[in-house]
């Protein structure tokens, strides 16, 4: 019942990691595997491995959570060889999330994996929020689609970009223009709200490190932009572009909402570092409710079929 096709594949669910989330080792990794996740990511992968941010550097509240991680992560080589493992075990497809911190490590990172065994989906992250003095390359449009012109040059493999949230119709509007003059795969909508800023009124104090305080923000704070950002961009992007709905997935019925507004995978960041591998079997739980109660036997008789007010 909860099979979605996503390219040329078929995932038995629809629900995996969002990127950053249980995926730095390969025991987290493996994690990911044995659990009701339909495929999974890894952490966004810089050339060499990195130690992020200073700690304290993630914070839970009720309603979600702030990072500024700084793009910890254990180095391409590392993820590389993980992958040749998995693909010699397993053939459901994974994605391999690439960081973009310049212009000429894009390039390096996507000719090693364009040259290796890797026949995953490739995420290629232009919206980390937490480099202090690297803006979220997708808030620049120009440069935008000079690296995406770059990439597309001799990149050849599936691949999709992770987005930050727009805001604004006129942002929608022209970030979807130049995003379809491209053979995308998918769109990920969205990353953490870059930027925001949670305090210890007890303390007087702010609650992570680095960046004085400020960082992205997850979970269910963030669930109303996410939506906005996955209809906006299934209403404007080349069909052939898939949407990967992330942000503020708690429950069933958020997993649902994601899917009317036009998502066909979904990923799940915060909820995954609160409860653990089994959230994503108690999500497909409750969507299975939902689904039932709505006479609903697979996603796609409700896949995008948000309605609106006449
Ligand atoms: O590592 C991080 O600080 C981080 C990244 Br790369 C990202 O894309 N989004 C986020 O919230 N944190």
């Amino acid at each position: 019942m909860f099979e979605v096709t996503f390219q040329n594949y078929t995932f038995q669910s629809p629900l995996m990691n969002a990127s950053g989330v249980h995926c730095m080792t390969s025991e987290e990794l493996n994690g990911l595997i044995d659990s009701r996740a339909g495929t999974f990511i890894t952490k966004s992968v810089t050339r060499q491995k990195r130690q992020g941010n200073p700690e304290p550097r993630y914070y839970e509240t009720t309603l979600g959570s702030i990072n500024s991680m700084g793009l910890p992560n254990l180095g391409f080589d590392y993820y590389l060889d993980y992958v040749n493992e998995y693909q010699k075990n397993f053939s459901t497809p994974m994605f391999f999330s690439v960081a973009s911190m310049s212009m000429q490590e894009n390039i390096e990172t996507l000719k090693k994996l364009e040259d290796s065994d890797f026949h995953g989906f490739t995420e290629l992250n232009l919206s980390c929020p937490n480099v202090a003095g690297k803006p979220q390359v997708a808030y620049d449009f120009a440069l935008t689609e000079q690296i995406l012109t770059e990439i597309f040059s001799f990149y050849t493999k599936p691949l999709g970009v992770k987005l930050p949230p727009y805001f604004d119709i006129a942002h929608f509007d022209q970030i979807a223009t130049i995003l379809n003059k491209f053979p995308l795969t998918f769109v990920n909508s969205i990353n953490s709200v870059g930027n925001g800023l949670i305090i210890d009124p007890d303390k007087e104090q702010v609650v992570i490190k680095p960046k004085e305080g400020f960082g992205g923000i997850g979970g269910e704070y963030i669930k109303p932009t996410a939506l906005a950002n996955v209809r906006a961009f299934y209403t404007r992007l080349n069909p052939s572009i898939q949407i990967i709905g992330t942000g503020g997935i708690v429950s069933g019925q958020d997993a649902f909402e994601h899917l009317l507004c036009g998502a066909s995978m979904l990923q799940i960041g915060t909820q995954l570092y609160k409860e653990g591998t089994s959230v994503f079997a108690r999500i497909l739980d409750e969507l299975a409710v939902i689904m039932d109660t709505k006479g609903y036997s697979n996603i796609q008789q409700f896949q995008g079929k948000l309605k609106t007010i006449e």
